[in-house]
């Protein structure tokens, strides 16, 4: 079952003829998934021939820098002028991987305000209907899988290349854990042969991306998991808490914690991994687990002013991280 319907990609079709000005805009906080997608997308209506810019809320974070095309999103944090008057004059705003204007930080203003339609392009739970069209697969692994489906819809699949795939092989195999998360499918890996036919090499994406340490970020994760790692809940669930001042002392940049959340759930026995970071005078949690019927996201939303997936979801707590240990102890 496709989610690119005929009705919906005649509408799609409809926005796109009269040569539109598009912008391209993804949650904050960038990602794998959020800045692929947008590239992917980018490269595929560039090569199409239309007028396009890609704006973010903040920049991207340094390993994913070295795709084609990264160095020119324009983000919010540097650029607000350009993307203020970009969105302004837009006449299409495509918003990928996020399904709800409060989740684009300093631009929701700007998107609620914008006269563009707006194409929802996203696989997160629960979309809101701020949106003219909305592409919404809360199945699929990753928003790049849909973008490469929108374009096989499209009957453009062949005019996928190097260019275009690349940033799409990135954004599936960064929000899959490298094809082995439960949202992984048979379409997933059809998506991405597709991708290889194309002339992607997965091999360069995977060692662009992970092959990346810094020795403060490798010393940092070595501190996380000797000193921090704890396991509670006769063993079921595994803990790394990293207060600013840990963070410091490890020289800490944006993106040294990521996945750092999945070294706990590595451990034979861990169904539950639980990652608390301080950051801008709050704790940031983010929560994995695996199988079925373990649930995540509802212990998020409920206690942690968060959300997001059954296997994979994030929360807040507004106070200290020994306050912050208590009530995730208590609430589990
Ligand atoms: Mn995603």
């Amino acid at each position: 079952m496709t989610i690119f319907e005929e009705q919906k990609l005649a509408l799609l079709s409809n926005y796109l003829e009269d040569n539109p000005k598009c912008v391209i805009i993804a949650h904050k906080s960038p990602d794998g998934d959020s800045v692929g997608s947008s590239l992917g997308l980018y490269h595929y209506l560039v090569k199409k021939g239309f007028d396009v810019d890609v704006c973010h809320p903040d920049p991207a974070p340094h390993f994913l820098m070295w795709l084609d095309g990264a160095n020119d999103i324009l983000n919010g944090e540097d650029h607000m002028d350009e993307v203020a008057s970009k969105m302004k004059s837009a006449d299409l705003i495509f918003c990928l991987d996020f399904n709800d204007t409060s989740r684009v930080g300093r631009l929701a203003d700007l998107l609620r305000n914008a006269s563009a339609k707006k194409i929802m392009i996203d696989h997160h739970l629960n979309p809101s209907d701020e949106f003219d069209l909305q592409f919404s697969d809360t199945n699929s692994c990753s928003t790049a899988q849909l973008i490469v489906e929108m374009i096989e819809a499209m009957k453009d699949i062949s005019i996928i290349d190097e260019v275009i795939g690349t940033p799409l092989y990135c954004g599936i195999m960064t929000d899959s854990g490298s094809f082995r998360f439960s949202s992984v499918t048979p379409q997933t890996h059809e998506v991405i042969a597709n991708l290889l036919r194309a002339g992607v090499k997965g091999y360069r994406v995977h060692e662009s991306v992970y092959d990346t340490n810094t020795l403060d970020r490798l010393k940092l994760r070595g501190y996380a998991t000797n000193d921090k790692l704890t396991l509670i809940q006769d063993g079921k669930t595994a803990l790394i808490s990293l207060t600013q001042k840990e963070l410091t002392r490890f020289n800490y940049q944006k993106g040294d914690t990521e996945g750092l959340v999945n070294i706990g759930l590595s451990i034979y026995g861990v169904t539950r991994s639980i990652f608390l970071k301080e950051s801008d005078g709050i704790i940031k949690i983010s929560f994995r687990s695996k199988g079925e019927n373990n649930p995540v996201n509802v212990i998020a939303q409920k206690y942690f002013g968060g959300g997001g997936h059954a296997n994979a979801a994030g929360g807040k707590w507004e106070g200290s991280m020994e306050q912050a240990l208590e009530e995730i102890k208590r609430v589990l």
